[in-house]
């Protein structure tokens, strides 16, 4: 007897919406497919409210002494703090490294570099009557096309509860995925981050978002780690922001995401060495030129190169 196959019926584009996990859940893979597919998810509860609170005790004293910003886009009602890797221990080490975290920026990056960077390290504080801040995309720093690959992936960590009324991050699921002519209008679905403090939403630099009005009286703090393709310029002047002589007692691991650490074949290379060079103290004599380029090293750029070219 002739068995009848049935047509599966035609698949119906991803419906894109803003999931949100458990923290047990979030697995590196579920979130990385997450922002494959929509473009952003968030993770709730990433950190406990001790470690925030930490954060926010190292951090209030800078937020204390800066103004608000100038202009529409930064807001005239936020205040911004960078230089994060310098200015809080508690958020290089528990939050930049947090390592579901990077291995689910591992999991969006590492096809098109050898290693990623930190990139802007901001702290946001949107105060009460602040305006939205107009939807964008982070990587447009960079002149790549959409749709493309990744080639930033921010996570903004929720310092205090993001409510609707407060200002939680604005996002427009889906949208990583469209071209370069295409904004956000009124048709195009706008959700918000609401989350707890300690959570965090993680996205595409392609998906549109921006900061959203806070009808309170209480000032919604954020925190922005950006991460890049380790062979393009950081967003924030790192070396500037955390230099030598501070980035010396940071952990190794941090040190590297800040961008001490040579890109293969041998890109960013200080007195010809690997950068991690500027971290020892100095002596009087200077080294001789290193051989940088490794062979393994080497080898991962030529790879990296042909895929690229490819792209
Ligand atoms: O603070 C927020 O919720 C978003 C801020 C943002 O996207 C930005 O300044 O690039
Ligand atoms: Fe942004």
């Amino acid at each position: 007897m002739a068995t009848r196959t049935r047509t599966a019926p035609a698949r119906k584009g991803a419906r894109h919406r803003l999931i949100t996990f458990e923290k047990d859940a979030a697995t590196p893979r579920k979130v990385s497919n997450a922002l494959r597919t929509h473009g952003c998810c968030v993770v709730k509860n990433l950190v406990s409210t001790r470690v925030m609170g930490k954060v926010r005790r190292e951090l209030q004293p800078w937020l204390d002494r800066t103004g608000t910003g100038e202009g529409d886009f930064i807001g005239r009602y936020t205040k911004r703090v960078g230089g994060l890797m310098a200015r809080s221990r508690t958020v290089g080490e528990k939050l930049a490294i947090h390592p579901m975290v990077l291995e689910a920026v591992d999991a969006m990056l590492l096809d098109r570099c050898h290693h990623y960077h930190l990139s802007p390290t901001q702290c946001v504080s949107i105060g009460p009557d602040e305006t939205p801040q107009p939807l964008h995309r982070d990587d447009a720093i960079y002149p790549f096309n959409h749709p493309g690959k990744p080639s930033v992936i921010t996570v903004i960590w929720a310092v205090t509860d993001f409510t609707l009324e407060n200002g939680a991050t604005q996002a427009v699921p889906g949208s990583h995925l469209w071209d370069d002519e295409r904004m956000p209008g009124d048709r195009d679905k706008v959700v918000q981050a609401v989350m707890p403090a300690g959570s965090a939403i993680i996205y595409d630099g392609a998906l549109f978002h921006g900061g959203a009005p806070n009808f309170t009286n209480q000032w919604r703090t954020g925190i922005i780690l950006g991460y890049a393709l380790g062979w393009l310029r950081q967003e924030e002047n790192q070396y500037l922001a955390c230099p030598p002589e501070v980035a010396r007692d940071l952990p190794v691991k941090l040190q590297k995401l800040i961008g001490y650490q040579l890109h293969p074949p041998f890109l960013g290379w200080y007195e010809m060495q690997d950068p991690s060079y500027a971290l020892r103290e100095a002596g009087d004599t200077l080294p001789g030129a290193g051989e940088l380029l490794d062979t393994d090293a080497g080898e991962t750029a030529q790879n990296l190169n042909t895929s690229l070219k490819r792209t």
